[in-house]
């Protein structure tokens, strides 16, 4: 799985990013970038979760870097796999169907574990019954 994260500083010129992706894996210092320029950079995770992106900074090669950034939430999840076990089947139709009917709320109290938002499976933001055809496909492969 991969994610894009940009972001940009108005502390000056020559500048040096790193990015900590919330597995213990952090990417190498990536620059020098510009002023205002975005810096971006990838990773892929390993593991379905919850992960905390920060990125640090400095000015110049030798620079002393700053301190973490606001943490960016990141949740990777499969489509789909609304019972949470990181397979989708038809062991998620149940969950499905109670995803649609109970709500967000609803769902999260019967299924703590999983996220609400697999069952958007034609990714419009939205649970509900628009997503009944999308999962059918998911299901049939
Ligand atoms: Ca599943
Ligand atoms: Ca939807």
């Amino acid at each position: 799985m991969q994610y894009q994260y940009t972001t940009s500083s108005n502390a000056g010129d020559d500048l040096f990013f790193k990015f900590f992706w919330g597995d213990n894996t952090e990417s190498e210092w990536i620059g020098p970038y510009g002023n205002g320029e975005p810096a971006s950079a990838s990773n892929s995770w390993e593991a379905l979760g919850n992960y905390q992106i920060t990125a640090i900074v400095k000015i110049g090669e030798g620079g002393i870097p700053s301190s973490p950034s606001a943490p960016l939430a990141v949740r990777m999840y499969k489509l789909g796999d609304v019972n949470g076990d990181d397979l989708t089947n038809f062991g998620d139709i149940n969950a499905f169907v109670f995803a649609l009917t109970s709500g967000e709320a609803g769902y999260y109290i019967q299924y703590p574990s999983g996220f609400y938002y697999t069952a958007d499976c034609n990714i419009d933001g939205l649970v509900n019954f628009g997503d009944i055809n999308p999962f059918v496909a998911l299901l049939s492969g």
